[in-house]
This record gives C-alpha cells, structure tokens and sequence, in this order.
C-alpha cells in the first residue's frame, strides 16, 4: 500500500519544524515507516538549490526566476525521496511543499496563477499531498518565535521581508485552506506546543483511521 503524504504549511516561526518533528517521531514510535524531509531541500540537489534560494542570491534575478528554482529543487525531491518512499509504503511528513510556492510567489510574488499551475505540472504532476497542516499564528508572534530562536544569526532572504509582508502571507494561506478544506486544516498554533501537537495527532488518526495508522507494518524508519 502506497505511503502518506502530510505536508505543514504557515508563515514564519508558526510551528511547522517542530510540528512536522513531532508528528513523524509520534508516527515512528508506532512501528509506521516515516521519511521526514523538508523544502526548499530534501535530496542532494535540492538542497543546493536551498542555499542558493535562502542566501538571496537569487532575488536579484527576479521573482520567476526565484519561481523556477524552487520548482527544480522540488522536481529533484519529488523524484529522489519523495516519490521513491511513497512507493514504498513509507509515509513522508514534510515541511513546506506546493503551497509555499503558491503563497510566497504566488499571492505575495504576484506570479500569475497559470505560470504557478505550469510548474506544478512539470514538478509534481499528479502528486498532491493527503493531508496539509496550516499552523496559523499572528504575524507578531511568529516572527518573534523565530528571532528567539535565531539568536545572533542574521535574518535570511524571507525572514527579513517586513511585518506587512508576514501578515498577507496568513491572509494567503487562510484563502487555500479555504479554497481546498478537505486537503487542508487550519491549526491555531498560538496554543502550547503539547496542545497544538495533540490536535494533530488526532486529526491524522481520524483521517487515516487509528487502528491502520497503528498496525502499519514496522520497518527501519529513516
Ligand atoms: N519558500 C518559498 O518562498 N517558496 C517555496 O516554494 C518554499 C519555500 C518551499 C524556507 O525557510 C523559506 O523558503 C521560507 C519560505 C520560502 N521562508 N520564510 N519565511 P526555512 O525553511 O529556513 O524557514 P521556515 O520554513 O520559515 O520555517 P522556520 O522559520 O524554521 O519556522 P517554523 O518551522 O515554522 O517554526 P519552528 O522552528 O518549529 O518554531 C520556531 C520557534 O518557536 C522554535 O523555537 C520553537 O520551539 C518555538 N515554538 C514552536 N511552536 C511553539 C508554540 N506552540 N509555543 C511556543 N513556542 C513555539
């Protein structure tokens, strides 16, 4: 049986690595067979192109151009790890998938929906994720959650975009969990992370069904 595909989506310091984390070990701790992965990144290529992409070399080139390259880092995850451990029966938890793209260059890019809808289509053809967790939390906090956990680091391309920005990107994902409800569940992520973590896990054992997200077969999880 084919594996499944969680993604988490939401704006900046939301939740989703420590979300995506918790859920795959949950999942783990079970006998279930998870791959654990992230975009942009997740193979070899693509996390390359990560670099490239968070540095901000790219942003001089534009904004299709920033559009593409995030599109040839997913085309490289989907194939290398993505697909491969679906095929497989393993479920794969990932961190940020299409709907970045759709936010980021999408909404607040200004690209127009048919370009977005044509990478997706050389990309991830018919792929789609089962399920996608939007952590939902004010802008204020969420930036704030990231520079606490930043430190001294400097502010990547994204992170250093300004509040305005962090703001119309909630309003985004709220219209695709609006526009796509049975994909998509809106999280409220101001809650404690033991709270927010519970209303995940009980939405993906309703989803897949609790007794078959607990006897799935055990194997080396990766
Ligand atoms: N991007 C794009 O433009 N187009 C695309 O197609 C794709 C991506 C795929 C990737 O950055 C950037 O690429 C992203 C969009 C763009 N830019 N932005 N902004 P990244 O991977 O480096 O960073 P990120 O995806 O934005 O995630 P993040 O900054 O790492 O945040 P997070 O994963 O959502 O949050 P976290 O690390 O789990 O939590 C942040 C802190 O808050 C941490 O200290 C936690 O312990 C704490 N936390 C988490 N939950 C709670 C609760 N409930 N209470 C209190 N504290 C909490």
């Amino acid at each position: 049986m084919r594996g499944r595909f969680i993604t988490f989506e939401g704006g900046e310091g939301t939740g989703k690595s420590t979300h995506s984390t918790l859920l795959a070990d949950r999942l783990k701790s079970l006998g279930t067979r998870v791959v654990l992965t992230r975009e942009p990144g997740g193979s070899p290529g693509a996390e390359v192109i990560r670099h490239v992409l968070l540095s901000g070399v790219a942003k001089p080139l534009g904004i299709e151009a920033e559009a593409v390259l995030f599109a040839a880092a997913r085309g490289d995850h989907v194939r290398n790890t993505i697909e491969p451990a679906l095929a497989q029966g393993v479920w794969v938890v990932c961190d940020r998938f299409l709907d970045s793209t759709r936010v980021y260059q999408g909404s607040l890019g200004h690209l127009d929906p048919l370009f977005i809808r044509a990478l997706e289509r050389v990309t991830i053809g018919d792929l789609k994720p089962d399920l996608t967790f939007v952590l939902d939390v004010p802008a204020e906090i969420g930036l704030a959650r990231a520079s606490k956990r930043r430190g001294e680091r400097v502010a990547d391309r994204f992170e250093a975009e300004s509040r305005a920005f962090h703001e119309a990107l909630r309003e985004a994902y709220r219209e695709i969990v609006a526009a796509e409800p049975g994909r998509c569940i809106a999280i409220d992520a101001t809650e404690p992370k033991a709270a927010v973590a519970e209303r995940i896990w009980k939405t993906v054992t309703e989803r897949f069904d609790s007794t078959r997200v607990s006897s799935l077969p055990a194997g080396a999880a990766s």
